[in-house]
């Protein structure tokens, strides 16, 4: 099935000031390199690469009251709001390179500006080993990536959570998360507590990918955003170890393709993150080339024989 797509802005964001380990600043570029504006172009797409955003270099230091970085990470993500707000208000739609995790923050803000200012729904899919849900009381390494649904929830610093100028962004009934196989004790209680609706690693073994996606696209329509937020991490490290918190036990290939052509097939996606592809990590780039290959499907390629 060709689908129209609005066409894409390609923003790169090439920083790892929210990470634990150095080396995602350099997944834009490699995400480039296997060759993401031509797979785009391949499915009739219209693509420009606006190049990357700016920001501070890591300047590696230990985390100070719960949070390290906290005024790089607050740079990042203004000018990636600002980059991306940009781009929705021309009607394109920004495809968000990482860069670590707390990219989310400014990505998914601009998105839920945009939809305040338009009356449209907004549904966050969160792909992702982690609930990223951690705030700085409980966070037990102080890394911000790992608490970016949490401030768009409203929790944390009021200069994470007030960025896009409405806090929170989005209340936690509008996150479904998938292939989350890592969360921290306090974490837990925290999502438990907030109601975040979590399609775990053991649910997926037990229902299987299919349902766990009819699910978490359930009730969408006409007038529903769909923002894709998809960690590497999500992926098992067999097949991606590019990046720097693996956990085992993740989604495989084909449970991978199934979840991207469900999103295609919905026809909703209005924004897209792929983060934390840590080419210092990787083996000859197999993990930006198998993020790639998901890309293509999220964007309508298919296995199927059917189309
Ligand atoms: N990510 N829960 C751990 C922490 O340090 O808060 C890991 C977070 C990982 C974040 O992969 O985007
Ligand atoms: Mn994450
Ligand atoms: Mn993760
Ligand atoms: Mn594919």
């Amino acid at each position: 099935m060709p689908r129209n797509h609005p066409p894409v802005s390609i923003i790169g964001v090439p920083t790892d000031v929210g990470a634990g380990h150095q080396g995602a600043r350099m997944g834009p570029e490699a995400l480039r390199i296997a060759g993401l504006v031509g797979a785009l172009q391949a499915r009739g797409v219209e693509v420009t690469d606006r190049g990357n955003v700016d920001g501070p270099r890591n300047p590696w230091l230990p985390p100070v009251a719960g949070y390290r970085h906290l005024e790089e990470v607050v740079a990042w993500n203004r000018a990636l709001l600002e980059a991306s707000t940009a781009e929705l208000r021309a009607g394109r739609m920004p495809v968000v390179l990482g860069g670590d995790h707390s990219l989310a923050m400014g990505s998914i803000m601009a998105v839920a500006n945009h939809c305040r200012e338009r009356g449209r729904k907004l549904r966050v899919l969160w792909l992702d080993a982690h609930s990223d849900f951690n705030t700085s009381q409980v966070t037990p390494s102080g890394n911000i990536h790992g608490m970016p649904v949490a401030c768009l929830c409203g929790i944390g610093p009021a200069a994470l959570t007030g960025l896009g100028g409405h806090a929170p962004a989005i209340v936690p009934q509008q996150v479904k998360q998938i292939g989350i196989r890592s969360v921290d004790q306090e974490e837990k209680r925290l999502v438990k507590e907030h109601g975040l609706d979590i399609y775990d690693m053991r649910y997926i073994d037990e229902v299987g990918m299919k349902r766990v996606m009819e699910q978490a696209l359930a009730g969408l329509d006409e007038d529903t955003h769909l923002h894709v937020s998809f960690d590497v991490d999500f992926l098992d490290p067999g097949i991606a170890p590019g990046t720097g918190t693996t956990v085992p036990g993740g989604v495989n290939y084909r449970e991978a393709q199934l979840v991207m052509e469900m999103i295609a097939d919905s026809g909703r996606m209005g924004s897209l993150d792929v983060v934390e592809v840590s080419p210092a990590l990787d083996d000859r780039n197999i993990t930006a080339e198998l993020a790639v290959d998901l890309v293509e499907s999220l964007f309508g390629k298919s296995t199927l024989m059917r189309d």
